[in-house]
């Protein structure tokens, strides 16, 4: 391949924006990135990221062959006798010990999710509901909230921050994260305009908090204290929306009762804020006519992380900012990242880990957990291990007491692109193609009221002796003997229905009668699809098929909003004008466009009211203060806090290793506050060693007032190891692996989420 002008178009895979890109290749390179202004949802936006991106296609930790650990050696082996053994394995497992002694992790990252499809399928080979996602150490908490208020785990909620008049940003620094569509567009839009406001909370003067109005710079982990108090100034003052609550939901009234018993001001300085300035963000809250919250990891991975989740959510449903443009809404999903699970204290099932019986939330269970789930002498512990697209050892909590856990498994498989820290301890490891080079999509489509879609065409051919994800679950699952390799009368009848055009006709009859005979293929249907209608789609485009499903389905459920977005006909025309849209646009397609009425329609309980008392969190609130006393006693031998892992200008979780990567910050230095630097004796750029609990690493300084004295900041996605120069066994981590100073009893008591903004640590001078 040599140089060309022609752009194609595809994604970034850094974040969950996935903002459209178009590129130019020059042989095996990406040699220009530019944003795609047609990609509907991003519209031409870029962060500073995405041009960088060569440095994942190209470098030079991908791996090229399916290997082998043997006698501590790697040996290169072929695909046959890779799937094979592993199959093998994995059924010799399972029928000695049963499937819940077989897990799976990871799944999909930033850009990749149509093989997770698929790996569902081999979770259904190894009969085990243990899957193990990077969603549980942030999410659950919020999930399981959602639950309780709305009535399924599904129920996710979006923030109209481009229309709202007041923006509340808790625990999220968007200017460097995103996680909000042309976040700095967006930002700078809200910063100038005097008749709009922007209210930020975090303990950092984050670069969000400086474009703020407002700056609540609260001491870390008090989260739950000023929100209650926030919440407690509106009932105290009066100041809910009554029509909405009185409309719209149950349970005000054992809300108002515990948040009428907030001792105010006790809690506002408790969090380091006047009462006064509590006081006037609750007004404001009230007084907007649209007003919406945003929140992420500043308030999921603090302490009371599940209780934050609660009361962030109360902010926007007190004061009726739901289902309204400018608001909080729900939102549909063509297919959905997560599940329902039900909820135990209703009498409903759900299934539980075996050595620690944790409950699984939105059908995933915690990372936090997965090693004290292997190392155990419960007859059931963990024995194998499938991972995909995840670099636990790096990016779970406490590396080492992991590291030790995972060499007790009997079988560690990982999927990757490239060889990982987790990588080198697996038994076999299994090389897919990268996301340019394979037909991809995310399911992060999480908007209202427009919603969207992208499936991107590869850029590059795949390296020979790599396998896309789908089609390595679907050779191991055949391999187990648990689905037939083909489907001789369905393919015929796709075919024929290809070859009339139209909307077909013979497959979708033909493929319920199938998994009605045969309804032991039901959680297969992925892997039928894949190879009867997916080898009518274009070369390689096979993994797409399952989509075809999902369209026809989202079509059932979302006629109305997808007639505005202008597909015609029956439901069934519907969908399969949606399917035949997204394989036909490179730059991604408008799914749907909503009403706000329609959350409505979305909330999961029959009778669609929001369900606003969650007991056992309510009864949290009154003994947040001394709960706060008692974390005092944690500052006098670990007197810093320690932010483990924020988002900085060059970090995107595990993906990126090569530190060329970064324009600055290769070594990811701690944030100290030029006071605290002194007190150690530390000048910028020089070296202390952080120890925490568990661990203890040492890493440069960078000295900066935008943290506040006592609290320090690290960055996430550092640590991995990369070549210096040219040997490549010369290699050494770049910048702290976080991790290795977090552990996993650090973490809410529900849902295990771990703490990672709120690690006690000592610094000393290296
Ligand atoms: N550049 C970049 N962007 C990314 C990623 C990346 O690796 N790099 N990762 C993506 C992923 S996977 C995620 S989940 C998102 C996360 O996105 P964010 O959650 O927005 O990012 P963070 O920087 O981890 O944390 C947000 C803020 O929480 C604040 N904080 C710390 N402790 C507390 C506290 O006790 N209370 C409050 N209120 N705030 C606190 C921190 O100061 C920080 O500014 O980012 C996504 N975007
Ligand atoms: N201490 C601390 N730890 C954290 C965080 C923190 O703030 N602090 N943040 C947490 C958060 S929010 C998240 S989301 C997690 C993320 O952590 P992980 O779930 O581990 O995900 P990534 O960092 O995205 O890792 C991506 C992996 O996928 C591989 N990959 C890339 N493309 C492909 C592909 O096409 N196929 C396959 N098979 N593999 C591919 C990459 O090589 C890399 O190894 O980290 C968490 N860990
Ligand atoms: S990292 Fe930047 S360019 Fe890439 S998807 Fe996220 S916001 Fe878009
Ligand atoms: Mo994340």
């Amino acid at each position: 391949m040599s140089a060309s002008d022609a752009w194609h178009s595809t994604a970034c895979i850094l974040c969950s924006l996935n903002c459209g890109i178009e590129v130019q290749t020059d042989g095996s390179r990406m040699s220009r990135i530019r944003g795609d202004k047609k990609t509907p949802s991003s519209t031409g936006y870029l962060c500073q990221k995405a041009g960088r991106l060569d440095y994942y296609q190209n470098n030079r930790q991908r791996l090229s062959r399916p290997m082998k650990r043997v006698g501590g050696k790697w040996e290169a082996i072929g695909w046959d006798q890779a799937i094979r053994e592993i199959a093998e394995k994995l059924v010799d497992i399972r029928d000695t010990h049963g499937g819940e002694t077989l897990a799976y992790a990871g799944g999909g990252g930033q850009g990749n999710h149509l093989g997770g499809v698929y790996g569902a399928a081999l979770r259904a080979a190894m009969r085990t509901p243990y899957y193990y996602s990077a969603l549980a150490q942030e999410k659950t908490g919020d999930f399981w909230v959602n639950g309780k208020l709305f009535g399924k785990q599904t129920c996710h909620i979006t923030e109209d921050i481009e229309h709202c008049d007041l923006a509340l940003f808790i625990g999220t620094n968007p200017w460097m994260s995103h996680g909000i569509a042309r976040a700095r567009k967006t930002l700078l839009e809200l910063s100038k305009d005097p008749a709009r406001k922007m209210i930020v909370i975090d303990p950092r003067k984050t670069e969000t908090a400086k474009l703020a109005d407002q700056h609540l710079a609260l001491r870390p982990g008090t989260d739950a204290l000023l929100l209650s108090a926030i919440l407690g100034t509106l009932v105290q003052e009066n100041l809910v929306d009554q029509r909405f609550l009185d409309a719209h939901t149950i349970g005000f009234e054992a809300v108002c009762k515990a948040l009428g018993a907030v001792p105010i001001d006790a809690h506002a300085k408790a969090a380091g804020i006047s009462p006064e300035e509590v006081r006037s963000v609750a007004r404001a809250l009230a007084g907007a006519k649209r007003a919406c919250v945003r929140v992420d990891l500043g308030v999921q991975q603090t302490r009371n992380s599940t209780l934050n989740s609660y009361l962030e959510k109360l902010c926007f449903l007190l004061t009726g900012n739901f289902a309204k443009q400018g608001g909080n809404n729900l939102h549909t999903f063509l297919l959905p990242l997560i599940g329902h699970s039900g909820d135990p204290e209703h009498g409903e099932k759900v299934a539980r880990t075996q050595v620690n019986g944790m409950q699984e939330i939105g059908k995933l269970f915690p990372p936090n957990l997965l090693a004290s789930e292997i190392d155990s002498d419960h007859p059931k512990r963990l024995r194998g291990l499938v991972t995909d697209s995840c670099n636990p050892i790096k990016t779970y909590t406490d590396t080492v007491g992991l590291t030790k856990a995972l060499a007790k498994l009997d079988l560690l498989v990982v999927i990757d692109v490239v060889m990982t820290e987790t990588a080198e301890l697996a038994h076999y490891v299994l090389p897919a193609p990268s996301q340019y080079e394979k037909w991809e999509a995310t399911f992060f489509s999480l908007s209202f009221p427009r919603n969207y879609f992208h499936l991107r065409k590869p850029l590059f051919s795949a390296p020979p002796e790599t396998l896309p994800e789908p089609e390595i679950y679907r050779r191991l699952v055949v391999a187990m003997g648990e689905c037939p390799d083909r489907f001789p009368l369905l393919s015929l009848a796709a075919k024929a229905d290809s070859v009339m055009g139209g909307p077909r006709r013979l497959f979708p009859p033909l493929l319920a009668l199938t998994l009605k005979r045969n309804p032991r293929l039901l959680p297969y249907a992925a892997l039928l699809l894949k190879e009867t209608l997916g080898k009518t789609l274009d070369a390689g485009a096979d993994a797409a098929a399952p989509l075809w499903f999902a369209c026809r389905r989202y079509a059932e459920k979302n006629e109305k909003a997808m007639e505005r977005a202008g597909y015609r006909g029956t439901k069934t025309r519907k969908g399969e004008a949606l399917f035949e849209a997204i394989l036909r646009t490179p730059s991604g397609v408008v799914l749907s466009e909503h009403q706000y009425e329609d959350c409505w329609q979305l909330v999961g309980y029959p009778d669609k009211k929001i369900r606003l008392e969650i007991k056992s969190l309510l009864a949290k609130i009154p003994s947040l203060l001394d709960d706060e006393k008692a974390h005092d006693a944690i500052r006098r031998a670990f007197p810093f806090m320690l932010i483990a892992g924020d988002r900085r200008s060059y970090n995107a979780g595990a993906i990126l290793r090569d530190p060329d990567w970064r324009k600055k910050d290769r070594e990811g230095a701690l944030m100290i506050h030029p006071k605290d630097a002194a007190t150690i004796g530390v000048r910028d750029g020089e070296s202390v060693r952080v120890v925490s609990e568990t661990g203890s690493l040492v890493t440069e300084v960078t000295l900066s007032d935008a943290v506040p004295q006592g609290l320090v900041s690290m960055p996430t996605g550092y640590g991995m190891d990369y070549p210096e120069g040219a040997d490549p066994r010369r290699s050494r981590p770049w910048g702290p692996g976080a991790n290795l100073l977090t552990s996993s009893g650090h973490c809410d008591p529900l849902t295990k989420t771990p703490l990672h903004k709120n690690v006690p640590v000592r610094l000393e001078k290296a």
